[in-house]
């Protein structure tokens, strides 16, 4: 990365990690070029890592063709997620933790054992029944994040019904978007739920939702979770209390075939319409089992944080299928970084002894812009390694990250992948993968990443490209709920017979990747493409920023001038010496090209719910279009784009 000289080194793999970690250099290398010589070989003995209760014979069914899409994986094969999430681990860790559960409020945190996961996940899964739930039929949850959101997944998976978890972000006309697509009849819920000291109103919002939507839901099961008293509608809406009195403890596991689905994950990345992603249940947990325990090196005893919402496919796969499918202990927080201070989450490594913390880099700059003082009240000696994902990390915070919260001494595994793939698909492996802030190191067993350009080329060695995958694995999502044809369309027909990502990545002469960011965000300056993550870091390495976005607009002479938004750090003002000490900043940083035309400053960027700046909408603002956002319901922060607005630099 050339955009921060200070943060520029390269860390070489430590040797306690090299001797000690489950991949080391020379096994990355064996494994990899197995997994690619012979998939079938590779994932027939890798598939075996979780229960079957029939045993595949077949591994591999996969085409990309345009036209012919389908992808199925251990197909004859039978299994239960649950039964390989709970009842399997029973005898040798039936006591062990497998959810730390941690409230917004500070007091409140419980631990759930193994063996009072599989009593809780049975009453659910015979509760879901009770209202009428069996195989295949779709279940709503819209949960906070409390240990009944992985109870009732996971009591979805017991008997074969399919699970879509929606944000308690989601507005009420999402809700009923998403329900409807899915035509769930039923959906779990709670009275209310606290976030930063703040309430959120589930119960009121699913009501909204549902106003909407009175044919479809036959069944609301609501947890007290605030006891804040809701109204409920006579006949449909029930307690969760009430109706477990009335069902049998025990529920054995459904035997599902390796594709039947397992969820549907609605997703709009940052464009456009939801769409509902769907995975499928025997390759999913293989892979995100395996690459839980190989890109964290998971051990036995790691308590285990994701801070990722479980209804981003983050939480699904690292917070709740791959941690569980381990046995490993997994911590739920209900909360935000900020309240009730800046140091919560490092109290909160401290009290539980949190081993692999994974995060979002938007997080750790909201962290980082209130200084070191936070964190360093806190001794957090318990860390061994740290994960970032969601979003390019930029060197500055790639080194606090590593330097204040890492103590220089654990690894980061700079993981990238996507709702679509269902598990991490380039990561540096901590064992194995010299570490460089920005680069997302080299593809994971059986993952086959190309550059190409925009006809199509493959290009080779060191590049700049396109990034598609070349052949499936099997974590890979199956369709588009109810779309098949939008779902070759948008994955597998730009590039023929490839998996299109989306994304715009870099190579270097080791074969090392760096995401320069989603391709519709590329800028085009005089005929030199820009990545975003490229000027972004490069914004943000001044000490003065604490967040920065950039995009495009019209300009006359250069087809395209670059706009910046740019956040500073607390205490820091805003002038126009800053706004050209920034620009000739960025031009010696990273070179003459990215000469920034405006520099918009910005109380705050809009964002996903997981954190994710939403540049569609800045780039209309660039272009005075503020009537032109289009669909705005993944915004999560709504106030930030009217200031946004009112402080636009461009106007007719
Ligand atoms: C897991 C997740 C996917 C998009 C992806 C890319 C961006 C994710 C990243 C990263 C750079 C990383 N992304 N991880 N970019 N470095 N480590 O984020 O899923 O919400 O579907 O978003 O996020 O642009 O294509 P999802």
């Amino acid at each position: 990365m050339n955009g921060n000289k200070q943060a520029a080194g390269v860390y070489s793999v430590p040797k306690q990690w090299a001797e000690r970690a489950f991949i080391d250099a020379q096994r990355y290398e064996a494994m990899y070029a197995a997994s690619i010589a012979n998939p079938e070989e590779f994932w027939g003995e890798h598939g075996k890592r979780i229960h079957w209760i029939k045993p595949y014979s077949t591994v591999k069914n996969t085409s990309f063709e345009s036209g012919k899409v389908s992808i199925r994986w251990f197909e004859d094969g039978t299994t239960n997620v649950s039964y390989n999430c709970i009842d399997r681990h029973l005898t040798e860790r039936g006591d062990k933790f497998a959810i730390i559960s941690v409230g917004d409020d500070p007091k409140d945190d419980a631990r759930i054992t193994y063996r009072e996961l599989y009593a809780h996940v049975m009453k659910w899964a015979n509760v879901l029944r009770s209202q009428g739930i069996g195989k295949g039929d779709k279940v709503t949850v819209y949960l906070p994040m409390i240990p009944e959101l992985t109870y009732a997944m996971l009591a979805c998976t017991r008997i074969g019904a399919i699970h879509s978890t929606l944000s308690t972000n989601c507005p009420p006309k999402v809700l009923a978007s998403c329900i409807a697509d899915a035509a769930s009849t039923v959906v779990v819920t709670a009275d209310s739920g606290t976030r930063g000291g703040r309430k959120l109103e589930l119960k009121v919002k699913l009501d909204a939702a549902l106003d909407k939507l009175p044919e479809v839901v036959t069944s609301v099961i609501v947890v007290k979770h605030t006891g804040a008293p809701v109204s409920m509608l006579k006949g449909r809406d029930h307690y969760y209390d009430e109706l477990a009195e009335t069902v049998p403890d025990q529920c054995p596991p459904e035997e599902m075939k390796a594709e039947d689905p397992l969820f549907v994950l609605y997703t709009s990345g940052s464009t456009g319409k939801p769409k509902g992603v769907v995975h499928t249940t025997g390759g999913y947990l293989v892979y995100t089992a395996m690459t839980h325990q190989y890109v964290f090196d998971y051990r036995d005893g790691d308590i285990h944080w994701c801070t990722a919402e479980i209804s981003w496919i983050t939480g699904h796969s690292y917070t709740v299928y791959g941690p569980l499918a381990n046995g490993a202990t997994t911590l739920i927080f209900e909360g935000t970084p900020t309240y009730p201070s800046m140091s919560r989450y490092w109290d909160i490594i401290d009290k539980h002894k949190v081993s692999l913390f994974y995060t979002a880099p938007t997080a750790i700059r909201s962290l980082m812009g209130s200084g070191e003082d936070a964190v360093k009240s806190n001794s957090l000696a318990s860390l061994r390694l740290l994960g970032s994902v969601g979003e390019p990390i930029d060197p500055k915070t790639w080194d606090w990250y590593h330097r204040v919260v890492g103590g220089g001494r654990c690894p980061i595994v700079d993981t990238w992948f996507q709702t679509e793939t269902g598990g991490i698909l380039m990561t540096p492996l901590p064992g194995a993968t010299e570490l460089k802030p920005g680069s997302v190191g080299t593809p994971f067993f059986g993952v086959r990443p190309e550059l190409v350009d925009a006809a199509g080329n493959v290009l080779d060695g060191v590049a700049n490209g396109n990034l598609v995958i070349a052949d499936s694995w099997p974590g890979q999502m199956r369709t588009l709920y109810r779309d098949h044809e939008r779902f070759e369309q948008e994955y597998f027909s730009i590039y023929p017979d490839k998996y299109f990502t989306g994304d715009g990545a870099r190579r270097d002469a080791g074969g090392h990747y760096s995401i320069t960011g989603r391709i519709d965000d590329v800028i085009n300056v005089s005929g030199h493409r820009i990545g975003t993550a490229e000027v972004e870091s490069a914004l943000v390495a001044h000490a003065s920023v604490s967040e920065a976005a950039v995009v495009g607009y019209p300009h006359e002479i250069k087809g395209q001038g670059i706009y910046a938004y740019v956040t500073l750090i607390d205490g820091e003002a805003a002038s126009d010496e800053l706004r050209k000490e920034l620009v000739s900043w960025v031009r010696k940083e990273i070179g003459p090209i990215f000469t920034i035309d405006k520099v918009q400053f910005a109380q705050g960027l809009p964002k996903t719910t997981s954190g994710k700046i939403i540049r569609r909408i800045l780039r209309k603002i660039a272009e005075d279009k503020c009537t032109e956002f289009g669909d705005t319901s993944t915004l999560s922060n709504p106030a930030v784009v009217d200031h946004l607005i009112d402080n636009r630099l461009n106007r007719k």
